[in-house]
């Protein structure tokens, strides 16, 4: 029988970034340009089937506005993975995405699997060239990606690939024990690994 392990996301950037509409593209298949600033932290989660294995995503969704920084700590304790969001149309927001990729470190320890997602890739008016935030991805550890919510242009491909890297890094890096299904919240609404599909890391 298939086995299924749950592992803590959670997903930290500036505010307006597209943190949610990746969450509610991945779960729902949605997008919304009316989606509302979360307030505080929202739920969600989804299984992504890898292989026989069925690995539940448990997705921890902060706010992005400076006065819910003081959560983080507590929002982090046992995250398995971070995926750092930013804007691919804000170089203040890359910058910020740089800081909070510090700060899931020094909560998490080096070790800590960390995704830098440069989102609304299809936007126009680009300010930070994906070469620059790939080199930087690598040079933190870190895995890299452009997406975008609107068209879902990778969202399926990032998921997948932290579903399929979770459970070995969990394993090797004895860092992120898998958390038992009984204490996960519920939702509201309501050494590196080379990636298959993401070669650059
Ligand atoms: N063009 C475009 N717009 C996007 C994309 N992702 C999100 N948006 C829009 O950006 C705005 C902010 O999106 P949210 O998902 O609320 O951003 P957030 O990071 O969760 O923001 P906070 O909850 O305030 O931290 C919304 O109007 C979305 O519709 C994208 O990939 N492309
Ligand atoms: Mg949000």
């Amino acid at each position: 029988m298939a086995s299924s392990q749950s592992y803590k996301v959670v997903l930290v950037g500036e505010s307006g970034t597209g943190k949610t509409s990746l969450v509610k593209r991945c779960v729902e298949r949605q997008f919304s340009t009316d989606v509302l600033p979360t307030v505080g932290l929202e739920f969600q989660w989804k299984k992504v089937l890898t292989g026989n294995d069925w690995i539940k995503l448990k997705f921890w969704d902060l706010s992005g506005e400076d006065r819910f920084r003081s959560l983080m700590p507590a929002y982090l304790q046992d995250a398995s993975a971070a995926i750092v969001v930013y804007d691919v149309s804000s170089r203040r927001s890359w910058f910020a995405a740089r800081d909070w990729a510090s700060l899931v470190h020094n909560e998490l320890g080096r070790e800590a699997f960390v995704a830098m997602v440069g989102n609304k890739a299809d936007l126009e008016g680009r300010e930070v060239p994906a070469d620059e935030a790939r080199g930087e991805s690598e040079a933190l550890g870190a895995m890299f990606v452009e997406t975008s919510a609107k068209t879902g242009e990778n969202v399926d491909a990032l998921f997948q690939e932290l579903a399929t890297q979770l459970p070995k890094w969990s394993r090797s890096a004895r860092l992120a024990k898998p958390v038992p299904a009984v204490e996960e919240p519920r939702p509201t609404n309501a050494p590196r690994k080379r990636c298959c599909l993401f070669p650059q890391f």
